[in-house]
């Protein structure tokens, strides 16, 4: 898609978004990692983006009668990667997701822990950057109460998903799929690691065993296959440093909407 036809389409969907999210300002909590990105420069341009709504304001829910019958599937459907292929033929019995990096305690959860974390199920709609929507309803994992039980250290600024496949082959490891956010949105209370689509297990094409749900982002950003989690200062050392496998390849890191 062509940054103008982008462009044009975020336009639009900024002006519904911005139509939705009334007096979502509250803040988030007193934790003095998100007030210092409170206070970081950056924040400025962010909230610009959003039409200055409220960066907790939760993305709007859907009654189950909006669901889509035929959600559609994007980038990767089914992992090239031979230990993916090993766990997939395995139901996922011996995976374990891996919380690390600025943590005090780092955790190696397997799919029942994961499932027995405290969880939230809602119904949203996603929107790729290509110009369509699909609504879903997934049931996972806060990923806020997660980091709270990893300890997340004090420096820790953004968090890392690393998936389990590769977009392009690349000699420097750069087409690897991966994903950023910051600790603010990783403490929104709709961020999930999703285990669960329209009531069954994630399938596969939508990114078993677990994916993300950032529902105020565009759809890149919500990482699917996520093998490892880790706490990080800064992104600049990832990929190729722009925080994320598309945005290593020009769309913004912060994809509002
Ligand atoms: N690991 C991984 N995550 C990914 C992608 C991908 O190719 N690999 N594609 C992204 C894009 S562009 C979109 S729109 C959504 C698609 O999710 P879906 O297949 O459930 O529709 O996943 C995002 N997360
Ligand atoms: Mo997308």
């Amino acid at each position: 898609m062509s940054p103008v036809h982008r462009r044009a389409w975020l336009t639009g969907a900024l002006t519904s978004a911005a139509g939705l999210a009334l007096g979502g300002c509250d803040r988030l909590t007193s934790d003095p990692r998100v007030n210092s990105a409170l206070e970081a420069g950056e924040i400025i341009t962010r909230q610009a983006q959003r039409g200055l709504v409220g960066r907790t304001a939760l993305a709007r829910e859907y009654p189950a009668s909006a669901i889509s019958a035929d959600f559609r599937a994007n980038g990767t459907t089914n992992p090239d990667n031979e230990v993916y292929q090993q766990h997939l033929a395995q139901g996922f019995e011996d995976w374990r997701l891996e919380i690390g990096g600025l943590v005090d305690r780092p955790l190696s959860l397997s799919l029942a822990e994961l499932r027995g974390a405290p969880s939230r199920t809602q119904i949203t709609r996603h929107d790729c950057v290509e110009g369509w929507s699909s609504i879903g309803k997934w049931r996972g994992a806060l990923l806020g109460p997660l980091l709270d039980r990893a300890g997340l250290k004090p420096e820790a600024r953004f968090i890392a998903f690393f998936c389990a496949d590769t977009l392009e082959l690349t000699f420097d490891g750069s087409g690897d799929y991966y994903e950023t956010i910051d600790v603010m949105d990783a403490y929104h209370p709709q961020t999930l690691l999703a285990y669960e689509m329209n009531d069954r297990p994630l399938p596969v094409a939508h990114g078993a065993p677990v994916r993300l749900r950032l529902e105020r982002q565009l759809g890149y950003k919500m990482a699917k296959y996520v093998m490892r989690v880790e706490a990080i200062r800064s992104f600049a050392d990832l990929g190729r440093g722009q925080g994320g496998y598309w945005e290593d390849r020009g769309y913004q890191w912060y994809a509002g909407i």
